[in-house]
């Protein structure tokens, strides 16, 4: 039988019911390809464990992974705690901290999925619309703060959350409520309608100055602007950012969103909404590669698009505002957060919270938010932020984590520190090869050639990734190194380290092995001849990859000659 195409499973769905009722109680193991799609929206992914897979190719490996839905990557203590708990009972006994802000428990298997959502929703965390083509987690600065301006920027991650979310109660009868279903219900869904969105839509909220959610790779962005007496003037409005490609297809790629103007606070959900709308009538629902938001904006043009939405939301969008240069604060650390309270940044290598000897990250963390009831914020660049401490408190959480062995972000160098990869293997199906597993290896590498060039303290962004889908978001970072096939990477150099600039493939199928040696002699020209303060990645796109490339061919013919 023909595979149904993706608008015809959600046109079918009734509002996103599908065929998941039924096959939730056959006793496979797994759900049907059809249901797998309309799963997504309910913030699942039907996976298998790919190492169990190739042990032992009789048994079956189907898993899932569940993504919960939290805006601005916040959520009160007894929230972590009962994710924590879950990753025991039903998951794999980890955690995994999200690139937006959100948190995955893998390895849950299919009867266990009802439980492990409604012991999710008892604790106010939903799952709905964390995946599938819709409104994903809205992103924002999640640095916690006493002052109500910033607290009010953060308050529209909610606010758009729940302006956005869908409207069907299919999530809600078929894992939470249990009760019998009415096969002729009808779902209307005035934002997104019967088919949804043509493909995943994501927002980010960040400060001017401070671009710790990456906001240029989102498809929207919002970016608050605020006068000489800090109160909240409104957001440059960015739209059609994404970073999804596929090698060997020129049609796609990443793209950094393009600015549209500026907008008041009391204008960003009609405005938000509007563009969604567009995406909605505009994307591309036959080609899924080409159906982002960011093809609209490339194929139709920014003026086509401001009119587009002027049109729809009724007013007209005021210039741009000037910003200021964006850095980029991951909030590691110690912080006050003005209200005589602190908060504390941990950096979790690659975003997985597990015990691994005497370094007992999850234990460590549970005692701690346990013990002083502490909110938790995860960033976007797979930290944590345990938030709220008293003055009195710090001492105590301090020797708390030590008791647990817990690095802390004065423990590692800067490389390590902006360092990030996506899961990856075992558990994504789309990887080609390795990522999060072998990421730290990397890095031990790239510590000892910059220690060995006396550069210990180059604060370089290095991202990794197991395929071209960008889930690291690995095109705006100073070295990206994207998965090509097995153990081989494109290594792409020269994004801006404060994401506004892309990186460009500077060298193909690289065994992991030779990534670090291949760069040395850049890492070493860049040592010798940048300018004082220079970032790496500027630094590369400054000299060009011609004079980059010649480097490694003489280093290369040197290697040749001494044989
Ligand atoms: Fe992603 C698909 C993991 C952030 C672009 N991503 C996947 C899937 C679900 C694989 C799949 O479709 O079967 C991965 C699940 C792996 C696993 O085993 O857990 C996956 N993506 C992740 C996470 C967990 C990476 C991480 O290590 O943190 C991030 C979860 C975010 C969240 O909480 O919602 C994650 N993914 C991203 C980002 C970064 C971002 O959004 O800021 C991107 C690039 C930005 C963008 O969307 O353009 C991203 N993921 C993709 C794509 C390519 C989309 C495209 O436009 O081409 C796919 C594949 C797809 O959608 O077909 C994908
Ligand atoms: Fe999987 Fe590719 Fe995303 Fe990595 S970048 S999690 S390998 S889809």
């Amino acid at each position: 039988m023909a595979k149904k195409s993706n608008e015809i499973i959600k046109a079918e769905s009734r509002g996103l019911y599908g065929t998941v009722v039924e096959e939730l109680a056959n006793s496979e193991r797994y759900f049907s390809d059809d249901a797998e799609k309309i799963l997504k929206f309910h913030g699942m992914y039907q996976q298998e464990d790919r190492d169990a897979r190739k042990r032992d190719r009789t048994a079956d490996h189907h898993q899932f992974m569940i993504r919960s839905k939290m805006p601005g990557g916040q959520l009160t203590a007894a929230q972590y705690l009962t994710h924590d708990a879950i990753a025991d009972e039903f998951g794999s006994g980890t955690l995994r901290l999200t690139t937006r802000e959100a948190i995955q428990l893998h390895g849950v298997l299919k009867d266990d999925i009802r439980d492990t959502l409604r012991r999710l929703n008892h604790a106010l965390v939903t799952t709905l619309g964390a995946c599938g083509d819709i409104v994903r987690n809205v992103l924002a600065c999640p640095a916690p703060t006493a002052d109500p301006q910033r607290q009010a920027v953060q308050q529209f991650a909610f606010e758009l959350t729940r302006a956005l979310y869908p409207r069907t109660n299919a999530y809600h009868q078929i894992w939470l409520d249990g009760e019998e279903l009415i096969d002729d219900h009808v779902v209307d869904e005035p934002l997104y309608g019967p088919t949804y969105l043509p493909r995943k839509f994501k927002i980010a909220i960040a400060y001017a100055g401070d671009n710790c959610v990456d906001v240029y790779t989102n498809d929207v962005g919002l970016v608050a602007i605020f006068d000489d007496q800090q109160r909240l003037r409104g957001f440059n409005l960015l739209a059609g950012g994404g970073m999804g490609m596929t090698h060997n297809n020129d049609a796609t790629y990443a793209r950094l969103a393009d600015e549209i103007g500026f907008i008041t606070p009391l204008q960003v959900v009609e405005t938000v909404k509007g563009i969604v709308t567009i995406h909605r009538d505009f994307g591309d629902r036959v080609d899924r590669k080409h159906a982002r938001l960011k093809y609209i904006l490339a194929d139709r043009g920014v003026e086509w698009f401001r009119q587009e939405l002027e049109s729809r939301v009724g007013f007209q969008f005021e210039q741009t505002q000037l910003m200021p240069e964006f850095s980029v604060d991951d909030h590691l650390g110690w912080h006050e957060q003005g209200d005589g309270q602190w908060f504390l940044g941990i950096p979790i290598e690659n975003g997985r919270i597990v015990d691994r000897g005497n370094y007992r990250l999850r234990s460590g963390l549970r005692a701690v938010v346990e013990e002083f009831d502490l909110p938790v914020r995860v960033t976007a660049q797979q930290n944590i932020l345990l938030a709220a401490v008293a003055e009195s408190a710090r001492a105590d959480v301090e020797s708390l984590l030590a008791e647990y062995q817990i690095t802390q972000v004065q423990d590692i160098s800067p490389v390590r520190r902006r360092g990030i990869a996506c899961v990856a293997l075992p558990t994504c199906s789309l990887a080609i090869t390795e990522a999060e597993r072998v990421l730290p290896g990397v890095i031990d590498e790239f510590e000892d050639t910059l220690a060995d060039l006396q550069i210990a303290d180059a604060d370089i962004t290095v991202r990794m990734t197991g395929c071209p889908n960008g889930c690291a978001r690995p095109y705006v970072a100073e070295i990206a190194l994207v998965g090509r096939s097995l153990d081989k990477y494109t290594v792409f150099l020269g994004g801006s380290p404060v994401g506004t600039r892309l990186a460009k493939p500077f060298l193909d199928l690289v065994p992991i092995r030779e990534i670090v040696p291949t760069l040395r002699p850049v890492l070493a020209f860049y040592r010798d001849y940048r300018h004082q303060g220079e970032a790496f990645g500027d630094f590369c796109t400054r000299v060009g990859f011609d004079v980059l490339s010649n480097l490694i061919a003489i280093e290369g013919e040197k290697a040749l000659g001494s044989d």
